[in-house]
C-alpha cells in the first residue's frame, strides 16, 4: 500500500497506529467542546486516504436491484435538499486497549475518545433513494429485507486489496426519520480526506464502520454486505469464543451502539490534590436513545451521585425535549470530594433504562469491540 500522499494531522492526536492512520485526541481535548473540532476528530482507516482531487470527474453510481442504475455528480447530490445532522460517530473498538488489559484481544488500542460528535451536512440517503424510484420506508420495503451497500475506493488489504464496504438495511436506508446521509461537509466545511472526501454515509447511532467514507458506489442488493468489516469482524461474541472456536457466520454484524460513558477531565493513575475534583466527560447510546442519566462513584462504586447532562451551553440535557440532538452525546459534569487515592466510575443509563456493565469481563470479546464497562479512572492522592 502506498502511504505517500497521506493529509497532514494535527500534532496533538494521539496515534495508535501509523498505516494505516488511525489517532485520536486527547481526553481533554475531546471533552472541551460539543462539537468536536475537524481536526481534533478521531481518524479511523484501513488503507491509505485516496486522492479524489478532481470533483468534475467524481460520480457515485447508484445501482443493484434498481430499475435503472443512475450515475450521480456532487453537484445532483447537492440539488437535492440539505440536512445538517448532528451525530456522534464512535468506532466499535472505541476503549479496546482497556479490553485487551483483562485478557487480550485483536485490533488497533484505543483509549476513550475513538469518537466525535460533527454537525454534517449532506443529502438524505431516502432522498437519493428517490431518484432511482426506490420508495421512502414503507412496511413493504421493511418486509423485503433488501440491503443498501456502500462502496468506497480506498483499498483495504483486509478486502484483499479490495475497497471498504458495508451495508445498511433498505428499511432504515429509506426512512427519512432515520436521518441517514450522504453527506459532503463536517461542522460546515467541506468533507477534509481524512473523513472521506468528497462523499461519505453518515449512519446515526450504528457503529463507525457502517458509515462508508470516499463513496464510489451505492448498490440494493438482496442479502447484506458480503464485504469483510461485515462478515469477518466487527460481530459482537461471547467471552466463551476465541480464536480456535470462532465461527463468523453465527453472529449478526454488529448495527446499534450500546449505552457508552468515559471520563475525560482525569486521567488514569493521575495524581490528584484532596479535595473537590471536577468529573467530567461524554455519554451516548445508539439507535437515537436519549441519556436519562449519569451517576459518578467517587469511591469505585460503593457510592453515586448524579452529574449534570448538557450539549448545549447551559442549557440542561432532556431526553424527550425534541430540540435536542437526538443523534449526538451528552456531556456531563459533576464535583465529587477525594480524601485519598480512589478510583472515580462513570456510568450511563438510556432512554430504554439500559446500563453499562459493571466489568469489562462480561462483555470480552475477542475482537475487542463494544467495550462499554463503567469507566474507572484510578487516582493518587499527593500529600
Ligand atoms: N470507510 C472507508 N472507506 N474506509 C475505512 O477504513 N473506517 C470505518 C468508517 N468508514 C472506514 C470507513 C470505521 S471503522 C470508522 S469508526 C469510521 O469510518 C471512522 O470515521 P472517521 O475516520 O471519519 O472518524
Ligand atoms: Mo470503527
Amino acid at each position: 500500500s502506498d502511504y505517500s500522499s497521506e493529509p497532514p494531522r494535527h500534532p496533538s492526536l494521539r496515534i495508535n497506529a501509523k498505516e494505516p492512520f488511525n489517532a485520536e485526541p486527547a481526553r481533554r481535548d475531546l471533552a472541551a467542546s460539543y462539537i468536536t473540532p475537524v481536526d481534533l476528530f478521531f481518524k479511523r482507516n484501513h488503507g491509505p486516504i485516496p486522492i479524489l482531487d478532481d470533483i468534475d470527474s467524481y460520480y457515485v453510481t447508484i445501482g443493484g436491484l434498481v430499475g435503472e442504475p443512475r450515475r450521480l455528480s456532487l453537484d445532483d447530490i447537492r440539488k437535492l435538499p440539505k440536512y445538517n445532522v448532528t451525530a456522534t460517530l464512535q468506532c466499535a473498538g472505541n476503549r479496546r486497549t482497556e479490553m485487551s488489559r483483562s485478557r487480550k484481544v485483536r485490533g488497533v488500542g484505543w483509549d476513550v475518545c475513538a469518537l466525535g460528535n460533527a454537525t454534517w451536512g449532506g443529502a438524505k440517503l431516502s432522498d437519493v433513494l428517490q431518484l432511482v424510484c426506490v420508495p421512502y420506508h414503507t412496511e413493504i420495503t421493511m418486509a423485503g429485507g433488501k440491503h443498501v451497500e456502500f462502496i468506497s475506493v480506498d483499498q483495504c488489504p483486509e478486502e484483499k486489496g479490495g475497497p471498504y464496504r458495508a451495508s445498511i438495511p433498505l428499511g432504515q436506508a429509506t426512512n427519512p426519520a432515520a436521518d441517514v446521509l450522504l453527506a459532503y461537509e463536517m461542522n460546515g466545511e467541506v468533507l477534509k480526506r481524512d473523513h472521506g472526501y468528497p462523499l461519505r454515509a453518515i449512519v446515526p447511532g450504528v457503529i463507525g464502520a457502517r458509515s462508508v467514507k470516499w463513496l464510489d458506489k451505492i448498490d440494493i442488493i438482496e442479502e447484506e454486505s458480503k464485504g469483510f468489516f461485515m462478515q469477518k469482524d466487527y460481530k459482537m461474541f461471547p467471552p466463551s469464543v476465541d480464536w480456535d472456536n470462532i465461527v463468523w457466520s453465527t453472529r449478526k454484524p454488529q448495527m446499534d451502539y450500546p449505552v457508552q460513558s468515559a471520563v475525560c477531565s482525569l486521567e488514569d493513575k493521575s495524581a490528584v490534590k484532596p479535595g473537590q475534583v471536577t468529573v467530567a466527560g461524554y455519554a451516548l447510546s445508539g439507535g437515537g436513545r436519549g441519556i436519562e442519566r449519569v451517576d459518578i462513584s467517587p469511591d469505585g462504586g460503593k457510592s453515586w451521585i448524579e452529574a449534570h447532562r448538557y450539549q448545549k451551553h447551559d442549557v440542561p440535557y432532556v431526553t424527550s425535549d425534541i430540540s435536542c440532538d437526538k443523534w449526538a452525546w451528552v456531556l456531563f459534569k459533576a464535583v465529587v470530594n477525594v480524601k485519598g487515592d480512589t478510583v472515580i466510575v462513570s456510568k450511563a443509563v438510556d432512554s430504554s433504562a439500559n446500563v453499562q456493565p459493571e466489568s469489562v469481563e462480561s462483555i470480552w470479546n475477542l475482537r475487542g469491540i463494544l467495550n462499554t464497562c463503567w469507566h474507572r479512572v484510578h487516582l493518587l492522592a499527593t500529600p
